[in-house]
């Protein structure tokens, strides 16, 4: 590190707006995991919601809270940190503005949360349109959104106060990190507060009486594939920078991962087609050369592969390791830091082979609307990023909150790492499978039609259940464990691990940091891959849809 303002320890001040973040983020997996242990027992068919719930109504609660919420806060919360930790504390200034920040996407979640609860925005994380939710749950979601903004301007604040106290210097790599998933994000959302703010919001007012179903659906999937990277690249921040400190190697090279970032940034985005490759109305060539531009995007995650097990490797020779995967022996398995992120990063070899499958225009005809791709997120968001956003915070916590993760803590958060992977075996693994059967997802049991179609679904929909309730035991021990470093464990100091490179003779090429270079690529391969076909989605626009209110 470069620069003198960069302290060991995070400051307290910074430590309670990042703390802030995470009490929301941590009462959202609580909701939401419940949600998701009921689930999984309707589709067994051996359960029923009492009081009339709806199915819709609970897995809308489940959807938002674990893919939304949980996931926003977590990310800002620990940006918030990693930038403070590597490029100095935050001034008065950016961390007012990121309480700010915080409040806006607080009063937004209330506020969704509350039009969920009463049944009166069922509509699924994804808010279709012609599905209806009240006007007070799209406004709640601009919160949330405009929040967002506000939290990552404080950020990018402080990036910049270090740009021009140091120039001509890299920035601290996490901080780099966290910049560049922050700007993407912003560029993504501009999809999704459009739709929100032109169509859904009007027409749930009744200021306009149609909206126009597949307008509405290319702008969301214009946000929601950067959506995922946004939920990524936290985790990629913690496997390239972080877990090499905690096992004692190097970062492989710092030039790699500040290139594989920028790719993430350029081609995040023009891609959202492959979400709607059997949406009619979309010329197919487009959808084509957005498929290949997804598969420009899966470069920077075999180059993340790549560098990832080149750390492993090197550390592993220098301790005496030999043979192909001997590595793989000498890794610190009794340490949770390590231990709960890793299971995550070993499920992205299998969970990035499915999205390979599903990028892939004639076998997304296969999976498509099945409960095959409920499996993918599970495996992806649920497993390769939760899992480390769970590994980061059994230090990061501590480390704010000036305690220690104790070896009884330590033993129990390795034991929660197992019982996810093992519960996600059951629940992702059945439910790949029962998708490759034809089983629908978003539908509950009931919903199904035929009985003779619903009885080779059966075993597998068990299967779900009972990796679902030992899920749900991962959760309550998560909770257990934050909980305990947030305000039971012993005081102490626990390391904010910050790795180094090796080869840092030779620092990164300044033009990473060209912003207006980058930004402007980005902007032309958005142009090119969204002009023309929303052109003629607009202009070829069959007559709107009504809609179907969901209260
Ligand atoms: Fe996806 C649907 C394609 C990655 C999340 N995806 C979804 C949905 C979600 C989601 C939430 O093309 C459902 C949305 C909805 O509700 O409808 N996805 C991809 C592709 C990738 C991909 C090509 N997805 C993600 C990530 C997600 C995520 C990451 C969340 C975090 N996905 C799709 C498509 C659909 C889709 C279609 C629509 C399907 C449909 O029909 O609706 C790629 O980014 C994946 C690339 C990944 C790799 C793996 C690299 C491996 C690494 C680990 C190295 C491990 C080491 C450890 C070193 C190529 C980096 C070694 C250890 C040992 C033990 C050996
Ligand atoms: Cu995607």
């Amino acid at each position: 590190m470069t620069s003198t303002s960069v302290k060991i320890k995070v400051d307290p001040r910074d430590a309670l707006l990042t703390m802030a973040h995470f009490y929301v983020a941590f009462t959202a997996l609580a909701l939401g995991g419940l949600m998701g242990l009921l689930q999984t027992l309707v589709r067994s068919g051996k359960f029923e919601l009492p009081l009339g719930i709806g199915y819709y109504e609970i897995l809308t609660v489940h959807g938002v809270m674990m893919g939304l919420v949980l996931t926003t806060f977590f990310i800002m919360g620990f940006q918030f940190a990693a930038v403070s930790r590597t490029a100095g504390t935050h001034s008065i200034a950016a961390r007012r503005t990121g309480w700010i920040g915080f409040w806006v996407m607080t009063i937004g979640v209330a506020m969704a949360a509350t039009m969920i609860l009463l049944n009166k925005a069922s509509v699924l994380y994804t808010f279709y349109a012609p599905l209806q939710a009240h006007w007070i749950f799209y406004l709640g979601l601009t919160f949330v959104v405009v929040g967002s903004w506000i939290d990552g301007a404080a950020q990018i604040m402080t990036y910049a106060k270090w740009r021009k106290n140091n120039p001509g210097k890299p920035s601290p790599l996490l901080s780099f990190m966290a910049v560049i998933n922050t700007v993407m994000w912003i560029v993504a959302t501009l999809g999704v507060a459009a739709t929100v703010l032109f169509q859904l919001l009007p027409w749930s007012l009744g200021w306009v009486p149609t909206v126009n179903v597949l307008v509405s659906r290319t702008l969301f999937w214009y946000f929601g594939h950067p959506l995922v990277y946004f939920w990524l690249l936290p985790a990629y921040m913690c496997w390239y920078a972080i877990i090499p400190k905690i096992i004692g190697g190097k970062i492989f090279s710092d030039t790699l991962v500040r290139l594989s970032f920028i790719l993430y940034l350029l081609f995040s985005i023009p891609v959202g087609f492959h979400h709607q490759l059997m949406d009619p109305g979309i010329d197919p060539s487009w959808k084509f050369i957005q498929v290949i531009l997804t598969f420009m995007v899966i470069i920077p995650a075999l180059m993340t592969a790549f560098a990832l097990f080149a750390t492993f490797e090197r550390y592993g020779r220098s301790k005496g390791a030999t043979g192909l995967f001997g590595w793989f022996k000498v890794l610190p398995w009794g340490d949770a830091r390590f231990t709960v992120p890793f299971i995550g990063m070993a499920s992205f070899i299998p969970a990035g082979a499915g999205g390979i499958i599903n990028a892939s225009n004639q076998m997304d005809e296969v999976v498509h609307n099945t409960i095959w791709v409920t499996g993918h997120f599970h495996l992806t968001a649920a497993t390769s990023v939760v899992l480390t956003f769970f590994g980061i915070s059994y230090w990061l916590v501590p480390h704010l909150t000036g305690r220690k993760l104790t070896k009884a803590m330590n033993k129990l958060a390795i034991i929660q790492g197992w019982i996810w992977f093992i519960g996600m075996v059951f629940m992702s693994g059945a439910m790949h499978a029962e998708g490759l059967l034809g089983a629908p997802r978003r539908s509950a049991f009931s919903t199904y039609g035929g009985a003779k179609q619903a009885a080779e679904w059966i075993p597998f929909q068990i299967a779900q259940a009972v990796g679902g309730s030992i899920l749900f035991l991962g959760i309550i021990l998560v909770l257990v464990i934050f909980i305990n470093l947030a305000f039971f464990a012993p005081k102490g100091d626990e390391e904010f691990p910050v790795g180094e490179a090796e080869g840092m003779e030779s620092p990164a090429p300044m033009v990473f940091e060209n912003w207006k270079l980058w930004l402007g690529i980005a902007a032309v391969l958005i142009l090119f891959a969204y002009t023309i076909p929303f052109i003629d989605i607009i202009k070829n626009a069959p007559p709107g849809s009504i809609g179907y209110k969901t209260w």
